[in-house]
């Protein structure tokens, strides 16, 4: 009896710690914090279990919880679209204010978004963009073109301008891994890079064991393959650890878009010298505050709008194409003389 009431007690301290913990990386977690008539401000990421998307929501909770809004986090077991729209139709149910979406497809989820802001929902994409008439802002992480730049100037001077390189990415349909792929190919018809060759562009869909078969693949059709850049935090760790094991240390480089936590081991051993990032738990505290924004009317989503994004500071919608973005800053380079100090951060 003693042993039950025990067991009931440490349940509910488990629950209630859970409930006032808002970010949960399961397929459809709701926060469930008494929340006494606050407005609901939902995030839905690709899927679970990549950290990157988990600092994500850990940063956009922290925005919503600074202006004293309820936060709602989702994340499909696979980063699918057809997982996000069943998420989006359940927020519309559940009458949030506000929709962030790091986007598995930029097409695909138009209709069931459409319908959320037909509902008045404020809805924003980051990270991964919807197309402009799904979305009323999008918030960049930085600018597509320094990051497709900076990825093939970093292999070339690691394989010295010269050889066979791979693109090891998430998902084919990611709208994010797609604009800095487009830029990489554009790139790399720079006579600079005359003498070097992408062999193939291959998916690892932000699931680690996929990214390391992948790389596998690579490695086994390419025998002459001199580097590998890995834009996704996922593919990057695992193409890593491939690359480790099998002891190519310095006969295949490496470099993408990495964790510094995740990539610091790899970066002290040589394995990958440098991968650049930003600091995702500040991709999701601009979106929530961006959200925010919108629902408070101070901003419409259109070019020249101005706001307060917390400790941010001052934020500016711009155009980019057909649509809107806030941009948060630029790619920052991790290597062997700063990855120690960054490795504790994110
Ligand atoms: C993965 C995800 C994310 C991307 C990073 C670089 O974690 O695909 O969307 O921004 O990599």
């Amino acid at each position: 009896m003693k042993k039950a009431l025990l067991t009931m007690m440490v349940l509910g301290l488990t629950l209630s710690t859970l409930a006032g913990c808002s970010t949960s990386s399961s397929s459809s977690s709701t926060s469930t914090a008494a929340t006494g008539g606050k407005q609901k401000y939902a995030i839905i990421v690709k899927n679970t279990g990549n950290p990157y998307n988990e600092k994500e929501m850990e940063g956009y909770n922290k925005a919503i919880e600074e202006i004293g809004g309820e936060v709602i986090t989702k994340a499909p077991d696979q980063p699918t679209a057809e997982a996000q729209i069943q998420m989006i139709n359940e927020l519309i149910t559940q009458k949030v204010v506000s929709i962030a979406i790091a986007a598995n497809d930029p097409d695909a989820l138009q209709p069931a978004l459409k319908k959320a802001m037909a509902a008045g929902i404020k809805v924003i994409s980051l990270d991964s963009a919807v197309n402009a008439d799904s979305r009323m802002v999008h918030v960049n992480q930085a600018d597509p073109n320094a990051i497709g730049r900076v990825e093939i100037e970093t292999i070339a001077k690691m394989i010295d301008y010269k050889g066979e390189i791979a693109i090891l990415s998430a998902t084919s349909q990611a709208t994010n891994q797609n604009s800095w792929i487009e830029v990489m190919k554009k790139t790399l018809q720079d006579s600079k890079y005359k003498d070097m060759k992408l062999v193939k562009v291959a998916f690892g869909d932000d699931l680690r064991d996929k990214s390391v078969s992948e790389t596998e693949a690579l490695l086994k059709t390419y025998p002459n393959l001199k580097g590998i850049v890995a834009p996704s935090t996922v593919a990057v760790a695992a193409a890593a650890k491939v690359l480790t094991d099998k002891g190519l240390k310095g006969k295949v480089q490496l470099t993408g878009l990495g964790l510094p936590s995740e990539m610091a081991d790899y970066i002290t051993s040589g394995v990958s010298t440098a991968v650049h990032l930003w600091n995702p738990m500040d991709v999701g505290y601009l979106a929530g505050y961006t959200s925010e924004a919108l629902v408070k009317g101070t901003i419409t989503g259109k070019a020249g709008d101005k706001f307060k994004a917390g400790t941010l500071g001052d934020k500016e919608v711009i155009t980019v194409g057909k649509g809107t973005e806030i941009m948060l800053g630029d790619p920052f380079e991790f290597n062997a003389s700063n990855i120690d100090q960054w490795k504790k951060v994110y």
